[in-house]
């Protein structure tokens, strides 16, 4: 019938006929149904290249995971000789790894992928790969992957493409004096943090970049196009050059995030004229649902990838990572590992040098900002064997304290005294200073100087709270600016990561950051960065498709159970703020006591 044929290209038309038939739809019909439509017969594929390993989840449209394979860069690739992934030299502070590695680990995966699921039912890839790293693609790289026919492996096909066979990680450590020309060159780490979200690091892959051209400058004279680890992989999977994504054109110190382009005043430091290396970064892809093209012949005949497979453009993995939960600006996610890493959603621009702001991955009113602190379990670790008096390991008599002082009410302190602590047995990030430990006691009287500072807690027990309120006042301490609530809290916080298992632990901090709408401890977050980005990739391929425009919020929440997160009890979840914005000012005052002018 024309009528049925004509309106056969209408995809709604489709959509609404599979929708009323549900189930009864037959199958040799189904296989019919334009390709780009919201049902959960069409899979989608999320990348995590981390710097161990490369992983692959394979999720619905409505988020549920199909299939999961990892390739381990050591274990599965033993010829690079790599060590954790990477090459470090100590002499020279440099820690790299070779790029051939992750063509071979992205066959790997694919060969691994097609044994547990039909990729030809894959309708969107994307990724979130380790931020800061570069790949420098020799002049010509392109021509190649275009060429990328299925037969010979990755490597091998594009054993000529690379100006330089190896990708700095972000551990690298030797970019000191390009980071001071960063900072120098635009007047200073305040101002460098202001305009690229940061203040200059050794990792981020602007003094990186600038390193091999003042180093190195036959490398860089033959690049053609600088990618991040994440549009390098993109590329790969696209065939032809991808843009780098907005979010993870934030870890470069290159991109002034607020104006939404690159900052030519750093871009100088490349020579006078800027056009030869904004050619080399290329055009950067805008934050929001957008693809970059369909995978390339090489998938689609080695793999059994379909033809239509779109690519959605890959970010890095602490991006990803905020896209693995249902995050609204003001909700925060705090990971309790080794380090503590506190990531926000907010819309208030509000720069510091101690901490990151990136572009906010799919929405593009929003940022995101990063706390990263040095110190974090071992420190609690530390004062639990003290409180326990051996090295059992067990955390009972730690949490037992901080339950009874904060049943007893115990804010700062137990005597009329206020106590502060600072607990670094490693040196720290956020504020920048040698490991120290200290004890920062106030008279009850407002003082504006402390009775007394002293590197000695005379009970260890009084520690334990202490610990714990230190560490979750300094996050309180430098969110609020970017929190828009009127109250400068925030609203939900996950709880992930090692010590998120402890409920006390969370209690405590959660007692300390008050979420209006409760504290929440996740149960796992160890693939996180491939969910996000197996979530972008949906996002990316529905919206553009057409059938299903949502905003990444209404996207997130709408496909998440809340129910699965365990909800903190206590004060501070949902409740009263017991230490106020008083406790926050002494806080402030504490650390510029102990470590100097005030730590923003
Ligand atoms: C972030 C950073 C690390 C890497 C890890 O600035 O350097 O989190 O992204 O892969």
């Amino acid at each position: 019938m024309e009528e049925t044929e004509e309106m056969g290209c209408d995809l709604c038309f489709w959509v609404r006929i599979y929708n009323m038939l549900g189930d009864r739809f037959p199958t040799n019909i189904q296989a019919k149904i334009p390709q780009n439509t919201m049902t959960n017969d069409y899979y989608y594929l999320g990348l995590d290249l981390s710097t161990q390993q490369l992983k692959g989840i394979v999720v619905d449209a409505q988020l549920k995971q199909v299939a999961l394979a990892k390739v381990d860069f050591d274990r599965d690739l033993p010829a690079f000789g790599t060590k954790k992934g990477v090459f470090a030299n100590a002499a020279t502070q440099e820690v790299l790894a070779p790029v051939a590695m992750w063509l071979d680990a992205i066959d790997l995966l694919f060969a691994r992928l097609k044994d547990l699921v039909d990729l030809g039912r894959v309708r969107g890839v994307s990724g979130a790969c380790q931020q800061h790293g570069t790949v420098f693609w020799r002049t010509g790289a392109e021509r190649l992957l275009a060429q990328l026919v299925g037969g010979d492996s990755l490597k091998e096909q594009l054993k000529n493409a690379l100006a330089w066979e190896m990708s700095p990680n972000w551990q690298d450590h030797s970019t000191g004096k390009e980071c001071r020309q960063f900072e120098a060159c635009v007047g200073g780490v305040d101002q460098l943090a202001e305009l690229t979200g940061s203040r200059a690091h050794h990792r981020f892959s602007g003094p990186q970049i600038l390193k091999v051209k003042q180093r190195t400058p036959e490398v860089y004279d033959s690049t053609e196009r600088i990618a991040l680890v994440s549009s390098f992989v993109a590329s790969v999977l696209a065939g032809k050059y991808v843009a780098i994504e907005e979010s993870d054109a934030c870890g470069m110190n290159l991109w002034n995030i607020r104006e939404r382009r690159y900052e030519d005043s750093l871009l100088k430091l490349f020579g006078d004229d800027v056009g030869g290396i904004k050619q080399r970064l290329g055009e950067i892809s805008g934050a929001g649902p957008n693809v970059a093209g369909v995978v390339s012949e090489y998938f689609v005949t080695k793999y059994g990838l379909c033809k239509e497979c779109e690519v959605v453009p890959f970010t890095g993995d602490n991006p990803g990572t905020i896209l693995s939960l249902p995050l609204r600006p003001d909700d925060v996610i705090v990971s309790l590992g080794t380090s503590t890493t506190a990531l926000v959603v907010t819309n208030k621009y509000v720069s510091s040098p101690q901490y990151h702001l990136f572009a906010h991955p799919v929405a593009p009113e929003s940022y995101m900002g990063m706390l990263c602190y040095c110190n974090g379990s071992l420190a609690r670790e530390k004062v639990r064997d003290a409180v326990n008096g051996d090295a059992s390991g067990s955390w009972d008599r730690f949490n037992e304290i901080a339950e009874r002082d904060m049943a007893a009410g115990v804010v700062l302190g137990h005597g009329a005294e206020r106590e502060v602590g600072f607990f670094f047995p490693l040196a720290e990030i956020i504020p920048s200073v040698a490991a120290t430990h200290k004890r920062v006691s106030w008279a009850s009287d407002g003082a504006s100087t402390p009775a007394a500072v002293s590197e000695q807690w005379e009970r260890p027990e009084d520690e334990v709270l202490a610990i714990l309120e230190s560490q979750a006042l300094s996050v309180r301490s430098r969110l609020a600016p970017m929190l828009s609530t009127s109250d400068r809290l925030p609203r939900r916080v996950y709880f992930v990561g090692g010590a998120s298992a402890n409920a006390t632990v969370c209690r405590a901090l959660t007692r300390v950051l008050v979420p209006t709408e409760g504290g929440f401890r996740v149960p796992d977050m160890s693939d996180a960065c491939a969910f996000g980005a197996a979530a972008k990739a949906v996002h990316g391929v529905l919206n553009c498709s057409g059938v299903d425009a949502q905003s990444w919020e209404e996207f997130i929440v709408a496909r998440t159970r809340q129910e699965q997160f365990a909800e903190v009890q206590g004060s501070g979840s949902r409740g009263e703020d017991v230490y106020g914005e008083r406790a926050v000012e002494l806080f402030r005052r504490s650390e510029e006591v102990c470590f100097g002018s005030r730590q923003t």
